[in-house]
């Protein structure tokens, strides 16, 4: 017999929104851009929180128009806490700001969580994303500690770890920027490090229960995604969420983000508007429909 607080708990589980919080871009389709819809078609009821506005990415129109969020963040949070709104768990992209980290520390701790995924979005291509202060790295690495999965690119993990990853062109040269990854996470949680190019492909890699690196990719494509590693970890935290095992949540995470980018490459509109999201959408759609 389940107690009367445990099926609280569980249907608690099941209405309570799942939180997105990261920066709302209003031109390119990334960040908030990609993951509300996928997790929508997911099928997933969701608290939207930005933490930003911004007129567009920061990476490729200049100096966009911004404001911060974080007095938005506590009174939203305020609100939901008093109409009895709780969180199930959370995914986190870009924050903008150590005040917006600290600020989400906070709340994800206090409440209950099942699934964490923190995506510690701060630069690519070896470098900090413009506009982001340079102790950023610092606060994402306390930041990191509440999650259950993280998602980092290759630049990203060596801003976190400060080991050096030009030197990988083996799976086994993973295993040292795996490890200390790990070593930043509490015990159950796993790293999964994304963009990793490894025999003309491109994928990611984690360690599995018998401490091996695993290694899971698709043909490189040529240019650069904006917004391909948050239209990866939207997915991985769909999947995860429709309780596919963490090496079956990668895998399908990885084949699906490829179906966008292939759709992106083969699109006319310049990438710095983002990914192009209808065919992915669609296979969420039978992802989701499936008996
Ligand atoms: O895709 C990462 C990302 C998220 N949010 C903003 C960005 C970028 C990358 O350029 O500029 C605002």
């Amino acid at each position: 017999m389940i107690s009367p607080k445990e099926r609280d708990d569980m249907s608690h589980q099941q209405t309570s929104p799942f939180m997105v919080a990261q920066d709302l871009s209003a031109v390119s389709t990334l960040s908030m851009g990609v993951s509300v819809p996928i997790l929508s078609a997911f099928g997933q009821p969701l608290a939207i929180l930005p933490t930003s506005l911004l007129s567009t990415q920061t990476e490729e129109f200049g100096t966009p128009a911004k404001i911060e969020l974080s007095d938005f963040l506590p009174r939203a949070l305020q609100h939901w806490q008093e109409q009895q709104i709780q969180i199930s768990g959370a995914l986190t992209g870009y924050l903008g700001s150590n005040r917006i980290i600290d600020q989400l520390a906070e709340v994800i701790t206090r409440h209950p969580r099942n699934l964490i995924v923190v995506d510690p979005v701060m630069g690519d291509q070896g470098s900090l994303y413009p506009q982001l202060p340079s102790d950023y790295p610092e606060h994402m690495r306390k930041f990191i500690r509440a999650a259950d999965v993280i998602v980092p690119n290759l630049t990203e993990a060596q801003f976190l770890t400060g080991l050096s990853t030009n030197q990988i062109n083996t799976v086994d040269q993973i295993l040292p920027l795996l490890n200390a990854l790990q070593k930043l996470l509490k015990p159950q949680a796993h790293a999964v490090i994304t963009g990793i190019v490894l025999s003309n492909k491109v994928g990611c890699a984690w360690i599995n229960d018998n401490g091996q690196v695993q290694f899971v990719g698709r043909p490189i494509l040529s240019g650069h995604f904006y917004g391909s590693g948050d239209v990866f970890a939207s997915l991985l935290t769909g999947y995860l969420l429709n309780e596919e095992p963490l090496p079956q949540a990668i895998r399908l995470a990885t084949s699906r983000t490829f179906i966008a980018l292939q759709e992106t490459s083969q699109s006319d509109i310049p990438r710095k508007f983002g990914i192009r999201l209808t065919k992915l959408i669609n296979d969420i759609a039978s992802y989701t429909s499936r008996d």
